[in-house]
């Protein structure tokens, strides 16, 4: 039997022999590829009814109404982590912060040591982790639902600086909190960055305070010096410029900023006490990033290329319906995703019958994965065809 680094080897002396195509032709994963022999023709844009057109991977706006879109129709598996910058900002660095000072981050509330930690005693504990996935909860343009990327972070365990101070219970709600002033005031948005955990969920999700991501110190509009990650949970959880971290008893109320999401994070209405939040975690979701047009064998032939992310476990059986009268039918995950820290791509081959406008949605077919998200047909994307 041949070993996987025998085939790798041949590969590459085939895809020498062969020049640039023929990667396409001898599948690195094992996967069967029904383009091998075929012509990409064209890329369609995804989009959906009512979608504006939105200019990607640049800054638009200030402060907290500031938004940058990562492009994802160009995801490839040798492009999974997003370059920093290209990865999605929401809120852009607070004008009013000086964040050259010598930065502290008090630590308070229900611990022996109450103190302000400096990050300078903190920045030789920092260990790299990732890559992982953040998106936004808010992340709901058909145009682009670009308010998503991976890097790999490097950070210091948030546990850690908890247990330095010494908390007086483990059953204490960990109050997370940021910097949050603009000069400008927000159309949409309630200043004041915080989050309240348990000390668990924190531990078990491996949150860090992170002081760099892509191996470069935090650009500012993503935390500079210093933010929190909780790889799986929405990008609301991790706060950006943290200056607080404060234990709290069991009745500690819900920041502005849970009540801003409670719905966004699927929450029952927007309850009042932190401890009747569910964690906002990321459930499976799945859209297509790109629709390519290919000639095969002389017939027209259509390829979706999506990713699908989150879930605690990677993703087994993924489903896809091109419109509300076709059934569902499964989508090959081939490789298998590996892990649900970073978006994994899948493709479809698609031969539509008739032109003519499709709305794609996707669901996980397995019955105990939950899937919130494509559940209510969140990440739903258009297509017009115009030949088939
Ligand atoms: N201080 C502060 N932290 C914050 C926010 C904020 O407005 N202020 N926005 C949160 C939200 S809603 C998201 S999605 C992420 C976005 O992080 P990014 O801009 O680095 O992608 O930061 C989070 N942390
Ligand atoms: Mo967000």
């Amino acid at each position: 039997m041949m070993s996987a680094g025998t085939v790798i080897v041949w590969d590459q002396a085939l895809a020498w022999f062969l020049g640039p195509r023929s990667a396409f032709l001898v599948p690195r994963s094992g996967c069967p590829d029904p383009f091998a022999t075929g012509r990409l023709v064209k890329t369609l844009r995804l989009s959906a009814l009512g979608a504006q057109p939105t200019p990607l991977e640049t800054l638009l706006g200030s402060g907290l109404d500031a938004r940058q879109f990562t492009d994802l129709s160009t995801l490839t598996p040798e492009t999974l982590v997003t370059p920093n910058n290209r990865f999605y900002i929401r809120t852009a660095f607070p004008d009013v912060l000086d964040a050259g000072r010598p930065w502290t981050i008090k630590v308070h509330g229900l611990v022996r040591a109450p103190r302000d930690v400096r990050l300078d005693e903190l920045a030789p504990l920092a260990v790299p982790v990732g890559p992982y996935l953040m998106e936004c909860a808010g992340n709901n343009n058909p145009d682009n639902y670009g308010l998503m990327s991976v890097a790999r972070w490097t950070g210091v365990p948030i546990g850690r600086v908890i247990e330095q101070a010494g908390p007086v219970t483990r059953g204490s709600r960990v109050l997370v909190s940021g910097v949050d002033r603009h000069s400008t005031s927000s159309r949409s948005s309630v200043p004041g960055a915080s989050w309240i955990f348990t000390l668990d969920a924190l531990d078990r999700a491996g949150a860090i305070l992170a002081t760099h991501m892509n191996g470069e110190p935090l650009p500012r509009h993503h935390g500079f010096p210093v933010r929190l990650v909780v790889p799986r949970w929405y990008g609301c959880a991790c706060i950006k410029w943290v200056d607080e971290i404060a234990l709290l008893d069991e009745n500690a109320p819900a920041t502005s900023q849970m009540r801003e999401f409670a719905a966004r994070t699927h929450q029952d209405g927007q309850p009042a006490l932190a401890r009747d939040y569910r964690p906002a975690t990321i459930d499976t979701a799945a859209t297509p990033v790109r629709v390519e047009q290919w000639l095969v064998d002389g017939r027209i032939t259509y390829r979706v290329v999506g990713v699908v992310w989150g879930g605690e476990q990677p993703a087994r059986a993924l489903a896809i319906r091109f419109n509300r009268d076709e059934p569902f039918v499964p989508v090959t995950l081939c490789p298998a995703p590996a892990t649900s820290d970073i978006w994994s791509l899948w493709s479809h081959v698609w031969r539509p019958r008739t032109p003519g406008r499709y709305q794609i949605v996707l669901r996980v077919t397995d019955p105990i994965t939950p899937a919130s998200r494509l559940d209510m047909y969140f990440y739903l994307r258009e297509v017009w065809i115009d030949e088939v």
